[in-house]
């Protein structure tokens, strides 16, 4: 112990650095941030699952925003650490960078975007109790802003082994500490598909009354393709699915085709689903194209007049989950979710031209209704192919026929500027006048607008609802997208706060989902919040409220004023169109006034999930859907 106190100086000015820097820790201390806190803690008992350890993982948000995680693992080692001279618990959760790599033999694989583990978790809580159970009794320790106040000791007697973690995120950090359930239900649930057998339990206990919420999935992949596919029609009945092993790379891939025309692949290392891709998901795609171009020629249903498949022909409807268990994971990319391990491609490839060649062999009925769905894949592309040259000829003209109706800006850097997508020609009109017309441009929109997600690229391409807003931004579409050639950073839907508004909202947000990705990931997209009240009173300046929380709080703060309620004139603005010019810039579009939210996707599963439901061809899970949510709604205007 001959240097315990410069180690501990080492480690309070560790924890400083994270409460210093949250952002750098766990990327934003947003609503997102509070909810990577319990990641971070579930990660430490999914990686005791992964070990073989523990198959039960029970969490509660309790009364007060505490969080409660507890797992039937083997229990965080409790014996002093020989070069801190401390329970190795304590330093599990007060060293930065303790997780796997402590204390000689780590877990084979472990997961943790961050890898940072519950010390973050620790500086950036209130307070923090670990409760472990060893075998030897029940032990606990417990912490204040990192720091231990309470050093481990017995608490009684216990055979049962676990580990309970119980934390309150520190307010003083975060913007929010309120939990939203739902958000971390949906996290689990994907937990729970990725590691089959495995039950999570989610119970809120803020509200009296509530129900505990399970995930626990035999099926495991097969569960989690069969889900994502529920809102689709499949072509053919069972998942295709294997699990194997190749140099101490674990590789287990479920996919099942259906009659959409977007693919839905989500690809995981070590349970952290890489967004951004990487070299098992290129494995396997180059596999599957592989194995449907030698299955078709072998049988001859690629004909030798027949050109190859390509990538995008057998991926066309397809909805798989590749998911990898790798040792030592490089992540690379903007948002570090991208698998770099050059090995992982050929391992992926090779492992699916051997289980997925089998399994058509065996599963010839199978093998003939994909092959035929590729096959007019690949003519519809063709098609796709001349309708896209079309929209590029017409784009590379851009300055000179840029559309009719667009109302550009002055500015030409397009960091500074912003498109405002406005439903309606009158709304359009008003926004043109409004408008600051050295950065803000105008693209009336009108007339119906197409669903993609029931319609094949080629339709897209040349509809001429969005060809002015493909042109407009820029940037190409589909695989040409590019994101450096966008022409304006903003873009910003506004429409109507009706039914009709949401509908066209949707409509786009579908669109640039689908066919414009990268601008969702950069988070360049906008939506506009146009006031829904106007307070006015002779004498006074006009007052907006932007919904019924804000409609109270101000009628609150006149009546403190002395002003009543009967005393104002109080307008409901039914669209945009109410607005005239000055009202619409003042209210919606002036940069120093207006509140605009941003897009952003926080789970790009749950994401591609609404819009199926919510945009798809199936009918049946919509009206669930609706059923479920129809409580919510609130201007409901008929
Ligand atoms: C509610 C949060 O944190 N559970 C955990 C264990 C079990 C072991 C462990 C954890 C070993 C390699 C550090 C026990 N016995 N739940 C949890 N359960 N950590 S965290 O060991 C520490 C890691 O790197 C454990 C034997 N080996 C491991």
């Amino acid at each position: 112990m001959a240097n315990y106190d410069e180690t501990q100086i080492q480690v309070l000015e560790g924890l400083e650095a994270v409460r210093k820097r949250p952002g750098m820790y766990i990327g934003s201390v947003s609503e997102r941030g509070l909810h990577h806190l319990v990641y971070e803690i579930v990660d430490n008992s999914v990686d005791e699952a992964l070990a073989g350890y523990c198959n039960e993982i029970n969490v509660e948000i309790l009364p007060g925003d505490l969080i409660s995680v507890q797992d039937n693992g083997r229990g965080i080692p409790l014996g002093i650490h020989p070069k801190m001279g401390i329970p190795a618990v304590e330093v599990v959760y007060t060293v930065l960078h303790a997780g796997g790599k402590f204390g000689g033999e780590g877990y084979k694989v472990s997961g943790g975007l961050h890898g940072v583990g519950a010390s973050v978790v620790n500086a950036l809580s209130e307070n923090v109790t670990v409760e472990v159970c060893n075998g030897d009794g029940l032990f606990a320790i417990s912490f204040c802003r990192g720091k231990v106040v309470e050093g481990l000791h017995k608490v009684a007697e216990q055979t049962k082994r676990g580990t309970k973690v119980t934390f309150k995120p520190d307010a003083q950090i975060f913007d929010t500490t309120v939990y939203n359930a739902d958000t971390l239900a949906q996290r689990f649930k994907e937990m729970a598909f990725l590691n089959k057998g495995l039950k999570i339990t989610l119970w809120d206990k803020r509200e009296e009354n509530s129900q505990q919420r399970v995930f626990h999935y035999e099926g495991g992949l097969i569960s989690f393709v069969e889900y994502l596919n529920k809102s689709r029609e499949s072509i053919h009945p069972q998942v295709i699915y294997f699990e194997t092993e190749q140099n101490d790379v674990e590789v287990e891939v479920a996919f099942q085709y259906t009659t959409a025309y977007s693919e839905s692949i989500f690809s995981f290392v070590n349970n952290i689903n890489t967004i951004e891709g990487g070299t098992h998901l290129d494995g396997f795609k180059r596999g599957l194209t592989k194995v449907f171009n030698d299955y078709g020629r072998k049988f001859n249903i690629l004909k030798e007049k027949d050109a190859n498949l390509q990538g995008e022909d057998v991926r066309e409807g397809i909805t798989a989950i590749v998911s990898v268990r790798v040792k030592e994971p490089q992540f690379e990319g903007q948002t570090k979710t991208k698998l770099g391990n050059s090995e992982v491609t050929s391992i992926v490839n090779s492992v699916m031209l051997d289980k997925v060649a089998d399994f058509l062999e065996e599963n010839p009925q199978v093998a003939k209704s994909v092959l035929e769905k590729t096959l007019s894949a690949a003519r519809a592309r063709e098609a796709a192919r001349k309708a896209r040259e079309l929209v590029r000829r017409k784009s590379a003209l851009e300055s000179t026929t840029l559309p009719g109706k667009l109302a550009d800006c002055q500015e030409r850097d397009a960091s500074k500027c912003e498109v405002y997508l406005v439903e309606g020609d009158s709304a359009g009109g008003s926004a043109k006048q409004g408008r600051d017309r050295k950065f803000q441009a105008i693209l009336p929109l009108w007339g119906k607008m197409i669903n993609v997600e029931k319609t094949r690229a080629d339709k897209i391409y040349n509809n001429d609802k969005l060809l002015p807003v493909i042109i407009a931004l820029g940037a190409g579409i589909g695989n040409d997208f590019n994101l450096e050639k966008l022409r304006y950073h903003k873009i910003i839907l506004m429409a109507d706060a009706d039914v009709d508004g949401s509908h066209i909202r949707t409509l786009l947000l579908t669109f640039f989902f689908r066919y414009m990705r990268p601008l969702v990931d950069n988070g360049n997209i906008y939506i506009a919040q146009p006031p829904l009240y106007k307070l006015s009173k002779k004498g006074m300046e006009d007052i907006y409220c932007y919904n019924d929380e804000d409609l109270e709080k101000k009628l609150k703060e006149l009546q403190e004023k002395g002003i009543q309620k009967e005393n104002l004139n109080m307008q409901r603005y039914k669209g945009l169109g109410e607005m005239n010019s000055e009202q619409l810039w003042q209210t919606t579009m002036n940069p120093v006034t207006r509140t605009l939210v941003k897009v952003e996707l926080e789970d790009a599963i749950a994401a591609d999930e609404i819009f199926s439901i919510l945009m798809g061809e199936d009918v049946e899970p919509r009206r669930e859907f609706i059923e479920a949510n129809a409580k919510y709604v609130k201007n409901l205007d008929i």
